[in-house]
């Protein structure tokens, strides 16, 4: 968990403290700072690459906008006003909060972001497994409503939903993918967390070796990407719990390469005492599977289908506790990885469906025990209490 006021980049995965705003029109940057003294905000000219040039500017800034408590110093956007050195005319530019590590892009933050103590879960699995379909699925405003009952209130910020349906595309190494920043909120509608839950591309995990590219310049740039988000130094000691995302519909390519992705994950990151989920998606396609004929004397009764796991199912407590029992019964003991982690402890296994294919388009109205990971994820952490 990150304090309130230190960020790690959702893009670059750098840690940093400085509140830094950027305009894009005329590429100028400026960091906020408030001034115990005087009780006031304060903004000044800052390039990150340039020492020189945020001495010497060639112009002052004016702070234009009030900040409010509720912003605690980290407003997603300012305004302020600048004035060349020399010269009477101003200008209004609008300026929003950015990482400052970020070096070939600006990446602009998320709402409410660095107000909030920050959770940390990144995901790792391999090529189509699911997961940005995972993290568009729990970015739903619908599915995130139902919430409240299990007792808990939930507030999402807009940036990670991109609608009810919509094109599934391979997340290219080095992007952000479908990256999701939720901020948690109590019933008073007060901030309590904010928890970012960090996309990456399959290939990361384990590259398709008619491409191996693990020699060239970019692959290089891309796995130290995730190596970096995964753990830097003493002050961020990597995420605070990953899920390992998988299909339960193999492609022959793919088959049991998962335990190969989660040694990818290991040799990263530090695991010891960290929560690991794993999440078999495409629980639709088990289901559409015929099940054993009732005469047929080695049949047994399918756990796996439409009643068993309905869609749209509740989150009352008493529906909630089963279904997730049922889940990591049932992944346990169908999954190679999921046999190798449930000796470690922190572990549980889940299976959804996040979405549906319908010609070309993934339709994300129908989901199954889509937010049961995310459930167990915030109670692991702490974020939820158990009610
Ligand atoms: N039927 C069904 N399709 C799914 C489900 N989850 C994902 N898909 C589809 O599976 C394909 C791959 O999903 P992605 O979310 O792009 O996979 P990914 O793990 O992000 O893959 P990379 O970005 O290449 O690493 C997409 O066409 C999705 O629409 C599911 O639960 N059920
Ligand atoms: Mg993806
Ligand atoms: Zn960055």
């Amino acid at each position: 968990m990150l304090k309130a006021g230190t960020c790690i980049c959702p893009r670059c995965g750098k840690i940093f403290r400085m509140a830094y705003y950027y305009n894009a029109p005329s590429a100028i940057g400026a960091r906020l700072s408030y001034s115990r003294q005087n009780h006031t905000y304060r903004v000044d000219p800052y390039f990150p690459d340039d020492p020189e040039r945020t001495a010497n500017p060639g112009f002052t800034l004016q702070l234009a906008t009030r900040i409010g408590k509720k912003e605690q110093g980290v407003p997603y956007s300012i305004t302020v006003i600048r004035q060349m050195d020399g010269r009477s005319e101003k200008e209004e530019l609008t300026m929003r909060h950015s990482c400052p590590e970020c070096r070939h892009y600006n990446t602009v933050l998320p709402r409410h972001y660095g107000i909030y103590p920050l959770y940390v879960i990144a995901l790792a699995g391999l090529t189509s497994a699911g997961k940005s379909a995972w993290l568009t699925a729990i970015a739903n405003p619908n599915n995130l409503a139902r919430l409240n009952e299990a007792g808990y209130s939930m507030h999402l910020e807009p940036d990670g939903y991109s609608g009810s349906s919509s094109k599934a595309e391979p997340t290219v190494p080095g992007s952000i993918g479908r990256t999701t920043y939720l901020v948690i909120t109590d019933r008073e509608g007060k901030g309590v967390a904010g928890v970012l839950l960090r996309d990456f591309s399959g290939e990361l995990f384990a590259p398709a070796r008619e491409s191996a590219e693990w020699g060239s310049y970019d692959w290089q740039n891309y796995s130290s990407d995730w190596a970096t988000f995964a753990a830097q130094g003493n002050e961020y000691a990597g995420p605070d719990l990953f899920f390992i995302v998988d299909s339960t519909v193999k492609s022959g390519k793919h088959a049991d390469q998962e335990t190969g992705a989660y040694n990818t994950l290991r040799n990263n990151a530090d695991l010891t005492g960290r929560p690991v989920g794993l999440i078999l998606t495409h629980a639709d396609k088990l289901m559409e599977e015929k099940p054993p004929h009732p005469g047929d004397p080695s049949g047994t009764v399918p756990l796996i289908d439409s009643k068993t796991f309905a869609v749209n199912a509740g989150y009352r407590m008493r529906q909630l506790v089963p279904r997730m029992a049922l889940q990591d019964y049932i992944v346990t003991r169908c999954h190679n990885l999921a046999r190798l982690l449930s000796g470690t402890g922190l572990y549980r296994g889940f299976l959804v469906k996040s979405c549906e294919n319908k010609g070309g388009l993934q339709d994300f109205n129908n989901p199954i025990n889509v937010l049961d990971p995310l459930i167990w994820a915030l109670n692991t952490l702490g974020i939820f209490p158990v009610q």
